[in-house]
């Protein structure tokens, strides 16, 4: 182990500790060994070797002695104890100002909030000041501090930018004389991240649904305000563009405003080719007067093309393609066969094999792959060979049950910091089907880590890379990886690449699931499940994938079960 390692699990214990109400003198000591670890000149094995572990400063018997097990063993019990009662990741709201251990611990107890995305969702859902102690001011006062904190651009992720969309819409949908309420802009796109909401409604009168909107709950200040566009600030932070216009014009309305602007440039040029010029309001012949459409079909129609899906709309293409009658046909939700990537209480899930099957089923899916991770990632509580196999026979006794979905057997196996995988080959030879992924060593330099991934790719055992790049949206950088490399030795080997589904990883992202795809490479699109109610929701993936102009035949989760296996044998 280095002494990054070996230190930070000595942070992690003495924040854990902190969280737990341990006290302080406790919490220092194991702090302050973790400080001189890190700080050391030379490795923490060569010392422990040497035996002269207690002439590190702040080590004394008892967390030499931890050291060592650490060294012999790669496991310590208080670690494992502590990790395994409290969330790790809460460890991140400690480094929010105003956010002490005992806030930490009763976000955690009263809110299940186990990190820094969830804190911020919950103070912008109103949800800490019910908390004792705690109150609006203080609320306002975290959530400032955690927006300085990440320093991050203003975009927010396609998943959070969903949900905010929707709760606009619901109320604006149920207004009298509504006739449609939607999302356009980007977030209709299904871009991985949104820069603002733009909100669309068609409505006989537009003065009644402006009033009705800027009294939403979520509206924090109205920022301008006109006869049919209003624009607003929310309290989470994001801006809202709401554009009203009669249901003659739906048409025009929705593909303006979902844009993108650079396809809408090409249409516009097109429109102009026939002598018509296109705004929101309708087509205009030049004598001035009208073409409506109340729907976006009759948009595109007027143009001599067909419907082109949102997701394709960025002038990659998707235009020419139109003209010539080649539109792909995209994936949809209703393709989808099975979901090849869960977890369960076996790893770090909240529900039995038997809960994911019948959440599964109740989507109406085939099959799916239970991935639980492997044994060294110990965060996540992942399996030993031991473990794996009394699995197998529970999943075993799931299929014997009979019921609509069938099982598979697989695992989350590790990509090693060597590049070697967390099982042998005889075991992986054991499972339908092998998903591998990088959750350690993200940072290594680009040959290392690019080097890792394809001694992955190419071990005949492994089908699946699942969130290829590492990158957690909005923050976390992918890891530096030559994914053209990945990508050539994925196809030459017929290794198939995951689009990650939760809104968090969208990983791949479009742009290199359409590269992947241009290289003959299989995708499959997994919602990586931890709850039953993740079980084969798609949604972001497959909006991931359409935007790669992703077909059916692309995704392997589309395929039937028996060509799915033949093709991982
Ligand atoms: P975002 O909000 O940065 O994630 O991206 P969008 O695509 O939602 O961009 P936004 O909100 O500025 O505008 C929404 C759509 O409205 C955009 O995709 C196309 C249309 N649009 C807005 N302003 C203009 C403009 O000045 N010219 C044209 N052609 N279209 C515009
Ligand atoms: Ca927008
Ligand atoms: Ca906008
Ligand atoms: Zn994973």
């Amino acid at each position: 182990m280095t002494n990054h390692e070996v230190a930070q699990i000595f942070f992690t214990i003495a924040d854990l500790l902190e969280i737990k109400g341990e006290v302080i003198y406790k919490v220092m000591a194991y702090r302050q060994a973790a400080q001189s670890i890190l700080d050391l000149g030379q490795d923490i094995e060569a010392v422990w070797r040497a035996g002269e572990l207690r002439s590190i400063p702040g080590v004394g018997k008892a967390i030499a002695e931890k050291i060592d097990k650490l060294l012999r063993t790669g496991r310590l019990d208080l670690y494992e104890q502590l990790t395994a009662e409290i969330p790790p990741s809460l460890i991140e709201v400690l480094h929010v100002p105003d956010v002490g251990p005992r806030r930490a611990a009763l976000f955690w107890k009263q809110l299940g909030i186990t990190n820094l995305t969830e804190l911020e969702q919950a103070a912008r859902n109103g949800q800490l000041r019910t908390l004792p102690g705690m109150g609006e001011k203080t609320e306002a006062k975290i959530l400032k501090n955690i927006e300085a904190l990440s320093q991050r651009t203003t975009r927010v992720p396609l998943g959070t930018a969903w949900h905010s969309a929707q709760a606009l819409l619901d109320p604006l949908a149920a207004l009298p004389g509504v006739v449609h309420a939607a999302a356009g802009g980007s977030l209709r796109r299904m871009r991985d991240t949104i820069g603002d909401l733009d909100l669309l409604v068609a409505a006989v009168d537009s003065e009644p649904v402006m009033d009705a909107f800027v009294a939403l709950p979520q509206i924090e200040t109205v920022i301008l305000r006109g006869p049919t566009k209003c624009s607003v600030q929310l309290h989470n932070g994001l801006q809202a563009d709401l554009r009203v216009l009669p249901p003659e014009r739906w048409g025009t309305l929705l593909q303006y405003f979902t844009g993108s602007q650079s396809h809408n440039i090409h249409l516009r040029a097109l429109a102009l080719e026939r002598g018509l010029s296109l705004s929101e309001y309708a087509f205009s012949r030049e004598d001035g007067s009208e073409i409506l459409c109340a729907g976006e079909e009759e948009v595109y129609q007027t143009l001599g093309l067909p419907w082109i899906p949102p997701e394709m709309r960025e002038d990659r293409g998707e235009i020419e393609a139109a003209q010539r009658g080649q539109l792909p046909r995209l994936i949809e939700a209703g393709d989808i066969r099975g979901d090849l990537q869960m977890h369960t209480t076996w790893s770090d899930g909240t529900a039995s094999v038997a809960e994911m099957a019948a959440a599964a089923a109740a989507r109406g899916l085939e099959y799916i792959l239970i991935s639980d991770h492997s044994a060294s990632l110990g965060i996540a509580n992942g399996l030993t060979i031991e473990r794996l196999r009394q699995q197998q026979e529970e999943i075993a006794a799931v299929n014997a049950a009979g019921g609509p979905v069938r099982v598979l057997r697989g695992a989350e196996v590790e990509i090693k910091s060597d590049g070697s995988l967390d099982y042998p080959d005889e075991v992986l030879a054991e499972l339908d089907i092998v998903v591998a992924s990088l959750h350690t060593g993200l940072r290594q330099p680009r040959a290392q880590v690019t080097q890792r991934m394809l001694a992955a790719i190419s071990n005949p055992h492994v089908d699946i890379i699942a969130h290829p790049r590492g990158r957690l949206l909005p923050n976390r950088e992918p890891a530096d990886l030559d994914m053209e490399a990945v990508f050539q030795a994925a196809a030459r080997t017929g290794t198939i690449m995951e689009i990650n589904a939760d809104p968090h990883r969208l990983d791949l992202d479009d742009g290199h699931a359409h590269r992947a795809l241009q290289l003959g490479v299989k995708l499959a699109i997994s919602s990586d499940a931890h709850v039953p109610q993740a079980v084969g929701d798609l949604r972001f993936g497959l909006g991931v994938a359409r935007r790669a102009w992703a077909t059916p035949a692309d995704v392997v989760n589309t395929w039937p079960l028996e060509k799915l296996l033949a093709y991982v044998r």
